[in-house]
């Protein structure tokens, strides 16, 4: 067996791949609680595609880490040790495959971000055009999370043992659907008897999960130790917590995760709608208007009462109306309670932050919403503008003159496309399907004409 995986040690039931922040705080800390509840072998090996940080930083201390909840009260501290070991792809794919392969793995869980999938965003369709996609086409030792996810189930059919079930924890509109239709597509084109199978054996459960988890500062760690804990790389987190499951897992193996919260429904595409465009979708606009306007986290955002009152404007007038609530929910209280959360001062999640990768987060979170509301002949000036607010952020210089560090796949196209203007970016077919662009191309060069001539504060201002 490959240096790096211990396949000794008993319990292994779960692969992480893209083991970060998010995860950290909210997936292992479920499945911590459902073994401490109802036991079951669910130890989770994580995995890192490129960098060796999370791995450098854990191992040393036996990869258990500290979530921190922050409240507007106080912190309360959790030590967590599900976290069996920690591999980096890059540098040993083999024992990344060989860790999926493990006959205990039941599940492969994902937080890989949006991009991570090389799919189309406007579309969900893999991109095969993706430089990793060809890579993983013709190598076995891949690159890509498609390429492990199918590369591994492929050594699986191999060996005889049923598939894992493919848990994305992503931010994606149906993400059990489009992490899916990425690894038939992918495995079709290796192997079409391997891409039946998969369709015919494997689970792709669709998730919501939700939980606020900003990147964790050097004064985090300082603070933890000051009070005599010393963590590499502790997680810092709300203390509200959602996790909504499709409940369709490979042989019903999973940990028992309806003991400790999680809601295992039929159908989550009513709460990912949610929480897409009404966590997630006010969240891009606060982070681009809100940086542009000079702020520094969501929480001085919403501080402003400009922009306070812009958020439930969006709620109240644009979002809601576009969308049917899970069951018995009251989507006027989850504003009001996003609301609540967005305040929190204990949270500083950076607008820089969130602004990254917009082009992935666009379609789901705000153009979805947009293409609703013009169907049925309502206004939306307020994520018209902040999808302009977009469209300023990623010419790369803000409205004191001084560079943006714009993180995004596509920043230097974007870049590019900002210098000739709104029409350019409509063009651009990853984001924007073409009947979209066009619907929306008065109204955004209307609103990034009021939002170069007026900026960010006072064109939302405007608005209300
Ligand atoms: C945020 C999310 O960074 C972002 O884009 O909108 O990470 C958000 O904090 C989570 O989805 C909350 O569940």
């Amino acid at each position: 067996m490959e240096a790096g995986l211990r396949v000794e040690i008993p319990g292994i039931g779960i692969v992480h791949l893209g083991l970060g922040a998010f995860f950290r705080a909210h997936g292992a800390v479920y499945i911590a609680n459902a073994m401490a509840h109802s036991g079951g072998d669910w130890g989770v090996i994580g995995v890192s595609l490129q960098s060796a940080t999370m791995r450098d930083a854990l191992a040393p201390q036996g990869f258990a880490y500290h979530a921190v909840e922050q409240g507007p009260q106080g912190e309360t501290i959790r030590r967590i040790d599900v976290v069996q070991d920690i591999l980096v792809a890059r540098e040993n794919p083999e024992a990344v495959l060989a860790a999926m392969a493990l006959p205990t793995v039941g599940i492969v869980s994902l937080t890989v971000t949006e991009k991570g999938y090389c799919h189309n965003p406007a579309t969900g369709a893999l991109n095969p055009d993706h430089p990793d996609i060809l890579h993983d086409l013709t190598h076995p030792q891949p690159r890509s999370a498609p390429g492990y996810l199918v590369r591994a189930l492929q050594r699986r059919k191999e060996a005889g043992l049923p598939p894992f079930t493919v848990l994305c924890c992503d931010n994606l509109p149906e993400n059990g659907r489009v992490v899916r239709g990425v690894v038939l597509d992918l495995a079709r084109r290796i192997d079409p008897a391997l891409a039946d199978w998969i369709a015919t054996e494997g689970r792709f459960p669709a998730t919501m999960v939700d939980r606020i988890v900003p990147a964790t500062k050097p004064e985090d760690i300082a603070r933890l130790k000051a009070q005599g804990i010393d963590d590499n790389l502790p997680v810092m987190h709300e203390p509200f917590s959602q996790w909504v499951v499709e409940d369709d897992f490979v042989q019903g193996q999973r940990p028992d995760l309806g003991a400790v919260g999680v809601q295992l429904v039929r159908d989550v595409t009513p709460f990912e709608l949610m929480k897409l465009r009404m966590l997630n979708g006010t969240h891009s606009s606060l982070a681009y208007l809100g940086y542009l306007a000079g702020y520094e986290t969501i929480a001085d955002t919403v501080a402003d009462p400009i922009f306070a009152a812009f958020v439930q404007k969006l709620w109240r007038d644009e979002i809601i109306p576009a969308i049917t609530p899970p069951p018995s929910v009251d989507l006027t209280a989850y504003a009001a309670q996003l609301l609540d959360r967005y305040s929190n001062p204990a949270i500083r999640h950076r607008t820089w932050q969130i602004a990254m990768d917009g082009s992935q987060k666009l379609p789901q979170r705000i153009l979805g919403t947009l293409a609703t509301n013009l169907a049925a002949g309502r206004d939306s000036q307020g994520l018209m503008l902040a999808v302009a607010g977009w469209m300023r952020y990623v010419g790369g210089t803000d409205e004191k003159g001084q560079p943006i560090e714009v993180k995004d796949p596509l920043a230097a196209d974007l870049a590019a496309r900002a210098v000739r203007g709104v029409r350019a970016l409509l063009d651009l077919r990853a984001v924007f399907p073409a009947d979209l662009a066009q619907a929306l191309e008065p109204g955004l060069t209307a609103a990034h004409g009021r939002l170069a001539a007026r900026g960010a504060r006072k064109a939302v201002e405007d608005l209300l």
